[in-house]
């Protein structure tokens, strides 16, 4: 049976989105569709962080998911953080999302359920900003929104 989960994510502003989840199995890609609404038009970071707790807003989410010990890529690079989705881009205020991962999971170790999912206020670099803090955040800048993922029917 296929693994669905879904993360509705707020913030302080007018920011908010509703994100699904679908994997087929175990070890089948993870399906990531859905809607961002508010952002300004462009590109916005998009990452799993490590923490599902929200207790102090986006902040308590701490830094992205990353259970190897590796620094921040791009979705499609072979370092990466299992968190790092790369961006969503924003047409008209709106993005829609429609991304196929074959690094997060929705079970074992790349598990990203009871994790958080972040949108970000700036473009996320891929780790080639060449910087120190592009290795780490993708020089995003800050967070507009996010949502604990959690299991769907
Ligand atoms: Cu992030
Ligand atoms: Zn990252």
């Amino acid at each position: 049976m296929a693994l669905k989960a879904v993360c509705v994510l707020k913030g302080s502003g007018d920011v908010v989105g509703t994100v699904f989840f679908e994997q087929q199995d175990d070890s089948a890609p993870v399906k990531v569709t859905g809607e961002i609404k508010g952002l300004t038009a462009g590109l916005h970071g998009f990452h799993v962080h490590t923490f599902g707790d929200n207790t102090n807003g986006c902040m308590s989410a701490g830094p992205h998911f990353n259970p190897f010990s590796k620094t921040h890529g791009g979705p499609t690079d072979e370092i990466r953080h299992v968190g790092d989705l790369g961006n969503v881009t924003a047409e008209g205020n709106v993005a829609k999302i429609d991304i196929t991962d074959n690094v997060i999971s929705l079970t074992g170790q790349r598990s990203i359920i009871g994790r958080t999912m972040v949108i970000h206020e700036k473009t996320d670099d891929l780790g080639k900003g060449g910087d120190d803090e592009s290795l780490k955040t993708g020089n995003a800048g800050g967070r507009l929104a996010c949502g604990v993922i959690g299991i769907a029917e």
